[in-house]
């Protein structure tokens, strides 16, 4: 087999999953509402009123699932684990029967030889919590940790690596400020409340799963590639500042550099008091972690621009930015396509965060995939997605970023939130009507990647 780029020996390939995106079964078992389920009942937040009720019914067909996983030869799988199974209320008696189904996921994955990534919040906050203040709250992030002490207590003896949050930038900013995500609020005070909620959360979690013997803890972000319209311009450059400390910095020096940086706690003061900040929290948050977990799509040009009235309401105090729109080749998100965005952010991780390895814990593009007559799925932009970004990773690890592993957004086709069922990340398309699921092109273009360790030439 020839091979043009190699990647690292023991470098980790796999794909990854949510569970409110994938498992149906919303009733089964003692499992409690989300804010998801809320959410997606209430007329006008999802595409036609889509809602993962059923979604791609993974919580029945999991042995299959993955079996579909060992065909491909994947090394990895990152799911979440979702809270309102394990803690239907969020807080009280934990659901035997709901940490019954990870059980047997786990056994599953692990007697295919596939190692399975824990990601214990994935955006489907129990909604009884929602109705005590949700992220705003403080005492979300102490049941946070009390929920993932008790996954631990279950999952622990065979799950090395855990990490805590997926994107919280989304859960903060879409959720509580531009409300296009559950909980559906917009508050850009909430929002800044949110974000330190969640980090002390993580920090809390962290701590309490290495107590309790984790090998590995980690969290996900999806760090922003932002760029400046015009890298000769120093308005440019500020606009830089601002946008890559609200998206950025915000998370990343709480968790890896000791505290908030000095000007994006001014910003937040423009918003908020910022009480919610109290003595001690910083350290908490900075609890030592393993790795990082990297989730990219696209790049972010901005440009400072008097007048312009910013990047909306996900992005607060953005006025006198311009967002620049997508420009050359989009997905079906309509996000623009470059790969170089990803090298850019990982050589800029690796330098100002460097102890830190990280994982690419989700990359992937939807397209309007259309079966053919044989009902395969002939996905070659995505291929050219995939490979293009494979390739930006392999620079930034020959320029010196340590970057362990690649987890291709998604394995399957699933519910994508707002958008619901109409955009389809997977390499595995699903048929919602009869859930047959047909390994795209991408799936078998995926295994041979992993089968070389690398990509032709
Ligand atoms: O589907 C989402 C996922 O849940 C989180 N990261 C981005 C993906 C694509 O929008």
């Amino acid at each position: 087999m020839t091979v043009g780029l190699r990647f690292p020996d023991g470098f980790v390939w796999g794909a990854a999953t949510a569970a409110y995106q994938i498992e149906g079964a919303a009733r089964d078992d003692g499992r409690g509402p989300s804010i998801w389920d809320t959410f997606s009942r209430t007329p006008g937040k999802v595409h036609a009123g889509h809602t993962g009720d059923v979604a791609c019914d993974h919580y029945h067909r999991y042995p299959d699932d993955v079996r579909l996983m060992g065909d491909l030869d994947l090394r990895a799988y990152r799911f979440s684990i979702s809270w309102p199974r394990v803690r239907p209320d969020g807080t009280g008696p934990v659901n035997p029967r709901g940490l019954d189904f990870y059980d047997r996921l786990v056994d599953e994955l692990i007697g295919r030889g596939i190692d399975p990534i824990v990601t214990l919040y994935h955006w489907d906050l129990p909604q009884s919590l929602e109705d005590r203040g949700g992220w705003t709250s403080r005492d979300t992030a102490s049941w946070f940790a009390e929920y993932a002490a008790a996954t631990y207590a279950r999952l622990g003896d065979r799950i090395s690596t855990w990490t805590t949050l997926n994107e919280p930038w989304c859960s903060a900013y879409l959720g509580y400020a531009s409300g296009v995500h559950a909980p559906g609020r917009q508050d850009p005070a909430a929002a800044f409340a949110a974000v330190h909620h969640l980090l002390l959360g993580h920090g809390l979690a962290a701590r309490a799963l290495r107590a309790a013997g984790a090998e590995k803890v980690g969290i996900t972000l999806n760090p922003a590639a932002v760029l400046p319209a015009d890298p000769e311009s120093a308005a440019d450059a500020e606009a830089v500042r601002v946008v890559d400390g609200l998206s950025n910095r915000i998370f990343f020096d709480p968790i890896l550099a000791g505290g908030y940086p000095p000007d994006v706690l001014e910003h937040m003061r423009r918003f908020t008091d910022l009480a919610f900040i109290q003595d001690g929290d910083e350290k908490a948050i900075a609890a030592a972690i393993d790795l990082l977990g990297v989730n990219y799509y696209a790049p972010t040009y901005v440009a400072g621009r008097p007048g312009a009235p910013g990047g909306g309401l996900a992005h607060p105090g953005t006025e006198g930015i311009l967002f620049l729109p997508a420009a050359g080749p989009v997905t079906d998100m309509g996000w623009q396509i470059e790969p170089a965005g990803l090298t850019a952010l990982l050589e800029r991780i690796g330098r100002d965060y460097p102890t830190t390895p990280l994982y690419i814990t989700e990359n992937g593009a939807a397209f309007d995939d259309k079966a053919g007559p044989d009902g395969q799925v002939a996905d070659a932009d995505r291929i050219a997605y995939l490979d293009g970004h494979l390739r930006a990773v392999h620079t930034a690890i020959e320029r010196g970023v340590d970057v362990r592993g690649y987890l291709v957004w998604s394995l399957m086709d699933n519910f994508e939130w707002a958008e619901g069922y109409r955009k389809r990340f997977g390499i595995i398309h699903v048929d919602y009507q009869t859930q047959r699921r047909t390994l795209k092109d991408s799936a078998l273009w995926y295994r041979d990647v992993i089968g070389r360790n690398g990509l032709p030439t």
